[in-house]
């Protein structure tokens, strides 16, 4: 029955075209995949291959915000006609744009949001499982937003910041404090075209507003207030759900550990947490080390307890504590195939509700844990701070009966790869500039003098309608080939580490400056920073660069560029979105919705730039994207008049040496 129902699986899956080569470049996934097919089991894969976008949606030419419509206008004419309230293509795009950046900036707010919640809960005492384990971190974090630390008691200080951060989200007038990091030329720019954020919700709040129907139709007057929204989100919300998490559960610093499937162990329960906000997976920590729980693992014949992460928490695990991670996005279904997960628990965002079949296919116990994010037919074992192990004990009991209950056969590929995690912005500073004279400036004189090009950010999702992994290695190979300095977060940095570019070895892949610099400080090319609410830490570092001197006044004039080539999340839109806005050149694979050449794409992918800010760029191939980001990199070193030192680094070796001497 089973073999029948898998050879339909298969044979529906080549009749749609499905050639597992052409889908993934992930081997322990595309193992998965054959499995699944043969045990008649489908996954996003398959479901992307019978399932056609929607042309009209995927340019974002139909409007649904009222029941005079939905009005669709035609992408190849766009001006064709108007909907019927008279609205234009460009009103339909900067809507629609708008919404996404909404929905993407309230995840990460309401993210960053819950962490702070459980911070003032922590320092009044209500919650007693977490403690604030980087005072160092606080009193840094609270001397920056100018709260008194010196001899002051932690909880005063603590309680200070709390105070201040809450108007990240609450304030209705004024500036979000994280305004004080960004550098005074570039916040000079956003008080003059008023896209300052205020308060989160106020923000998002005024968003939606704006794009209900008969508002805000004028494109370039909605542009600002999305980029008033994502940059509440990447200043805002994402950055206070890095600072407090760092000063919750400590700052990370390098770690070694591996990443993939092959991180499974037969012998052992293993456990995977899923999703984004780390109290989850730091209480699940604390209950696969109870010495109880890890004799009921052992009485059922376990030889131990294996957890694991997915995802951004896991990213964050990973970096925090060495947590060996499963895969990204476009595995977490897949994984499940192996029949070696006996738990799995997820908490918000990215849980694709086909994880529910899966599971269910292969006994793995599958439990929602946020009151945010429940899915139908998936047992919730909710999760609260003040009695956390209630519900972390209760995903590792569950996991425990389902090991000694393995009915289905297990296979686990053996694949998996060793690499170093964990270079928060802080230890950037130290590991380039040392204990004594820790700060970003040897990062500035190697760009300075042309051994660095340039940093990009790589990050983002994986996304069916693209080779898994491939887009974001083969971006990530030509700019390290080319001498520039790549920082990851997310999906994107899981990609990178599984394929090995994790390692101080890894440095043989870059160009022969950026390899130099590499080898003297012993560190890989390619640096992993966290989850996605921890582009913050990106931003962070802009903003550093900026302040050490020698790259210009604003982020706008740093030679770094972005990318999110596998992205498919709203979060993506607006993290896209706050680094534009901050300045940064940022591009994107797989699609763009808008219709190329409409006022607003103008706006957008050029407009802005002349205005001063950063702007979007667009290419699905990975080596279009690195000479696009390249370009753009070289555009600003001339600029900055930095043109002439790389060229010397780059031809001339006896120049080369001096400067090393000097
Ligand atoms: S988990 S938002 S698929 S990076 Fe943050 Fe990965 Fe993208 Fe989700």
């Amino acid at each position: 029955m089973e073999e029948e129902k898998g050879k339909k699986i298969e044979k529906k899956a080549e009749k749609k075209g499905l050639d597992i080569r052409d889908v993934t470049t992930c081997e322990a996934t595309a193992q998965m995949l054959r499995k699944a097919e043969r045990d008649g089991v489908e996954i996003a894969f398959h479901r992307a291959a019978d399932m056609k976008p929607c042309p009209i949606g995927a340019d974002s030419a139909c409007c649904k915000h009222c029941a005079m419509g939905p009005c669709r206008l035609n992408a190849k004419d766009p001006y064709a006609k108007v909907g019927v309230c008279g609205a234009t293509i460009d009103t339909f795009q900067s809507r629609n744009f708008g919404r996404m950046v909404a929905a993407g900036g309230a995840a990460h707010t309401d993210h960053g949001m819950s962490m702070l919640d459980l911070f003032r809960e922590v320092i009044n005492g209500h919650i007693k499982d977490y403690k604030i384990k980087d005072p160092v971190k606080l009193e840094s974090v609270a001397k920056e937003l100018g709260i008194e630390v010196e001899g002051r008691e932690m909880k005063e200080i603590a309680m200070d910041l709390y105070k201040e951060l809450e108007r990240t989200y609450t304030q209705v007038e004024g500036e979000i404090p994280f305004a004080k990091r960004v550098p005074p030329k570039t916040l000079e720019l956003w008080r003059k075209h008023g896209v300052v954020p205020r308060g989160a919700m106020r923000e998002l709040m005024e968003l939606m507003h704006r794009t209900h129907m008969g508002v805000d139709q004028d494109y370039e007057n909605l542009t600002k207030q999305l980029s008033r929204t994502a940059l509440s989100d990447g200043w805002g919300g994402s950055m206070v759900a890095t600072e407090i998490s760092d000063i919750l559960f400590g700052t990370p610093t390098p770690v070694r550990t591996e990443v993939n499937m092959g991180c499974l162990k037969e012998d052992q329960v293993n456990i995977i947490i899923h999703g984004h906000e780390p109290n989850l997976f730091e209480s699940v920590l604390d209950s696969v080390n109870d010495p109880s729980l890890v004799q009921a693992a052992k009485d059922a014949g376990a030889k131990g307890i294996n957890l694991l992460g997915m995802c951004c928490s896991g990213a964050e695990m990973l970096s925090r504590h060495g947590i060996p991670h499963a895969g990204n996005f476009m595995s977490v279904e897949a994984v499940l195939v192996t029949g070696a997960v006996d738990a799995m628990g997820v908490d918000v965002q990215c849980i694709k509700q086909g994880l529910a079949k899966v599971a269910d296919c292969y006994g793995t116990k599958l439990f929602t844990t946020n009151p945010r994010c429940r899915i139908e037919g998936v047992e919730h074992i909710e999760f609260h701070e003040n009695k956390a192990r209630e519900c972390t004990d209760a995903i590792v009991e569950n996991a425990i009966v389902r090991f000694k209950n393995r009915k289905m056969p297990v296979e686990i590929p053996k694949i998996k790869s060793m690499g170093i995690h964990g270079f928060s912005h802080e230890y950037i500073n130290y590991m380039l500039g040392g204990t004594f004279r820790a700060s970003y400036t040897p990062l500035n004189d190697n760009i300075i003098n042309g051994r660095i090009r340039g940093v990009a950010g790589v990050v983002g999702c994986t996304n069916p309608r693209v080779k898994q992994d491939w887009v974001h290695v083969e971006l990530v190979k030509e700019l390290i080939k080319n001498d520039v300095l790549v920082v990851q977060t997310g999906c994107s940095q899981i990609a990178l580490a599984k394929a090995g570019f994790y390692t101080p070895e890894a440095a043989h892949l870059a160009g022969s400056g950026l390899r130099e610099v590499c080898e003297t400080v012993g560190m890989p090319p390619v640096l992993g920073l966290g989850s996605c609410v921890d582009n913050s830490r990106i931003l962070t570092a802009c903003s550093e660069m900026v302040r050490v001197g020698g790259l210009g006044e604003s982020i706008a004039d740093l030679p770094v560029a972005g990318a999110a080539p596998e992205w498919m999340s709203e979060k993506a839109i607006c993290i896209g979105q706050y680094f534009v806005a901050s300045g940064v050149f940022t591009v994107f694979g797989v699609t763009f919705p808008m219709v190329e050449g409409t006022k607003f794409h103008k706006l957008l992918f050029d407009g802005l730039e002349q205005l001063g800010f950063g702007k979007w760029g667009f290419a699905v191939d990975p080596y279009e994207m690195a000479q696009m980001m390249i370009a753009h990199i070289d555009k600003k070193r001339k600029a900055l008049g930095l043109d002439k030192s790389r060229e010397r680094v780059l031809m001339d070796m006896a120049a080369r040496q001096k400067l090393e001497a000097a």
